[in-house]
């Protein structure tokens, strides 16, 4: 036992003596380590200095070091800002602008500066004479200035060497006017010398008050576009951040009409002149000035730009491309805005007249029927295109339609669906009602079957889905279109379909039945004819009757008297030619079920099944509604004059008379 104690006893003074050892050790080892950092930093320091030398001997500024970082990089605090600093704008001449102006061109830092960052500094330099022998700079002292040569020369040193001379034009002493910086040398006066000089804490309280003040004032040009309205600050602020300056010289053109668009612009300074190809002359449309917008649709439509926008003098642009935007906030946030029809006024549309053909000169008629005229106009204001529908009060009192056109306007003005044409505005004098809507330049689609025949199977499918969109949007808001018929299709300038004429359409809660008589005889359903009560089925009948008359050029039930339209509709017998494909003859089939209830479209799934339809197979219906199908329609449309898709017709000069019994008092 205690033979073992005395082992342990030895163990633990070996143990004791080997940590003591290795204590002095790393003793040792730490006092080499101090020894060699000293050493280090020693020759940092000199490498340094070396660093420093090179690089000043190249360059005018008395504090710029090597281009690339040796160390940490210094801790820049933030000083507060003077918020009501006195700050005296100081008097200069033309050549004492200049002098300044050229010293900060060549400067490399203050070059960078924008121009309104520049002339302010212009503005606010002070004059300081100095005496020979003065010191301007101390080496180590905190720098709060910078400054100009305006005149005489001044000596550079460092640790007592002379690195070198500043004269007339040079800069020094600048990096002050950024943050509170370390003088890393001296700078003394040679001769009697003239300085401009500005101090940082006023430099700064200026600019960021200024910069402060530009952000208020582009947030407030942005809430301007419509298009941004659903963009709350914190997006619009982004949108500025995104944004760039761009100059353009006098007579610089910056958008040309036809041109694709894709860029945004505020003008923040100067005038820009509006132009547009209007009757074959270009006409101008208006002067724009600081705070207004151009080509906000780039941002959220490929589109081609509608006029030319031209520089009247130097303007200043902040714009954002539309890549940059979409990248900066989601496109769903946007609202798709076109002119409001709140500032529309009718003394501002002007005809647009035929320019060429037997009724050159004559204001352009796109269509004439029973209701009335539709005219295409233009505006001064944006040079954009409307279809003015124009219909004698007399008539509708006559025809007793009041209740008709109050109702046809009320659900267009509600209506928001890309397949269906856009009321803009409505008005009314003494003798007519005026809708202005939407132009759709690609012409009717009646017009264009005339032209070719049928249609081939995938423009049918096309045009179908088109109308199948409408009417889901209307029979969700409880309305029954109830004419349907090629006359009543309109081509947009992109080849997309738009329902038109909403005098029949109305409103109806579900499994409520209607029974008035109306619509055109070849697209009648049988309930109709039979009085039975009618409802949203209506529409998928004629629909059937349709998509027959697409792919055959002709309806399916007609004659050249109604009454046997009215036989054969209710016989219900389709007759199909050998051309047309058996997913159309089923879709047709289904649609054009005698039996209201069993008709495709209206059975349990309701539209669904229509959209389902393998003759519907080659259908994105989403990409449909989302604008993003490419329409085989393009090819039916013609190039050339704006109304070159339109029948012609001779102008009407009789006026109709004037009605003043108060049905349109809220028209
Ligand atoms: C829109 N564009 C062209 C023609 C039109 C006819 C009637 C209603 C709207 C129209």
């Amino acid at each position: 036992m205690e033979a073992q104690l005395e082992e342990l006893k030895r163990q633990l003074e070996q143990q004791c003596q080997l940590t003591q050892k290795l204590q002095t050790e790393n003793q040792s080892l730490e006092r080499q380590i101090q020894e060699k950092e000293k050493q280090l930093q020693e020759l940092q320091s000199r490498f340094d200095e070396a660093g420093f030398r090179s690089q000043r001997n190249s360059v005018e500024s008395v504090e710029r070091v090597s281009d690339v970082r040796q160390s940490r990089a210094a801790v820049i605090a933030p000083e507060p800002l003077s918020e009501h600093l006195d700050i005296p704008r100081v008097q200069k001449t033309t050549s004492e602008a200049e002098q300044i102006k050229h010293a900060i061109q060549k400067n490399d830092f203050l070059s960078r500066l924008d121009d309104e960052q520049i002339s302010m500094m212009v503005e606010l330099l002070e004059a300081l004479d100095r005496c020979p022998g003065d010191d301007v700079i101390v080496e180590g002292s905190e720098g709060d200035s910078m400054y100009i040569v305006a005149a005489g020369e001044l000596k550079v040193t460092q640790a007592g060497h002379v690195l070198r001379t500043l004269s007339s034009g040079d800069v020094f002493g600048e990096l002050a006017i950024l943050y509170n910086c370390k003088r890393t040398a001296s700078v003394r006066a040679a001769t009697a010398v003239r300085l401009w000089s500005i101090q940082r804490q006023k430099y700064r309280t200026i600019m960021t008050n200024k910069s402060i003040r530009k952000r208020e004032q582009l947030m407030g040009f942005l809430k301007t576009a419509q298009t941004l309205k659903a963009l709350n600050d914190l997006q619009l602020s982004k949108i500025i951040d995104s944004m760039e300056e761009v100059k353009f010289q006098k007579s610089e053109v910056i958008v040309r009409e036809g041109a694709e668009g894709n860029t945004f612009y505020i003008i923040l300074d100067g005038e820009v002149l509006v132009t547009k190809k209007v009757n074959g002359q270009q006409k101008t449309i208006r002067r724009m000035g600081q705070g207004e917008h151009f080509g906000e649709l780039a941002l959220i439509r490929e589109i081609l730009r509608t006029a030319t926008c031209t520089a009247l003098g130097p303007v200043t642009c902040f714009c954002i491309d539309k890549e940059v935007f979409e990248e900066t906030i989601p496109i769903e946030n946007l609202e798709l805005h076109d002119e409001s029809g709140a500032s529309l006024r009718l003394k501002d549309l002007v005809p647009v007249f035929y320019q060429e053909g037997r009724y050159q000169g004559d204001p352009v008629t796109l269509g004439v029927g029973g209701f009335g005229r539709v005219a295409l106009v233009t505006t001064k204001h944006s040079g954009k295109y409307y279809a003015v529908k124009k219909v004698s009060k007399k008539h509708i009192v006559a025809k007793r339609q009041e209740g008709h056109v109050l109702f046809e306007k009320r659900i267009l003005q509600i209506i928001q669906c890309d397949f269906i044409v856009k009321l803009h505005a409505a008005f009314k004098d003494s003798r007519y009602i005026y809708m202005v809507m939407e132009y759709c330049g690609g012409g009717e689609i009646w017009t264009k079957l005339k032209e070719v025949g049928r249609f081939d199977e995938p423009v049918a499918v096309f045009c179908t889905a088109c109308v199948v969109e409408a009417f889901a949007y209307l029979h969700k808001k409880g309305i029954m279109y109830r004419d349907l018929k090629p006359e009543n299709l309109l081509l947009d300038a992109r080849g997309y379909i738009k329902l038109v004429d909403f005098g029949f359409a109305k409103e109806l809660s579900r499994g409520a039945k209607t029974y008035s008589f109306c619509g055109t005889p070849e697209y009648m359903a049988p309930e109709i004819i039979q009085n039975h009560g009618h409802d949203f089925a209506a529409d998928f009948w004629s629909l059937g009757v349709l998509v027959y008359e697409l792919l055959v050029g002709s309806p399916p039930f007609s004659s050249s008297e109604p009454q046997k339209i009215y036989s054969k509709i209710l016989d219900g017998v389709v007759k199909f030619p050998p051309h047309m494909s058996e997913a159309a003859r089923s879709l047709i089939s289904k649609l054009c079920r005698p039996r209201p209830g069993q008709r495709l479209g209206n059975t349990k799934n309701g539209i669904k099944d229509v959209r389902h339809h393998r003759w519907f197979s080659t259908v994105n219906w989403h990409k449909l509604r989302m604008g993003q199908v490419e329409a085989p329609t393009v090819r039916l449309i013609r190039k050339g004059p704006c109304y070159i898709n339109f029948d012609r017709f001779p102008h009407d000069k009789t006026q109709a008379e004037e009605e003043f019994s108060g049905w349109d008092k809220d028209f």
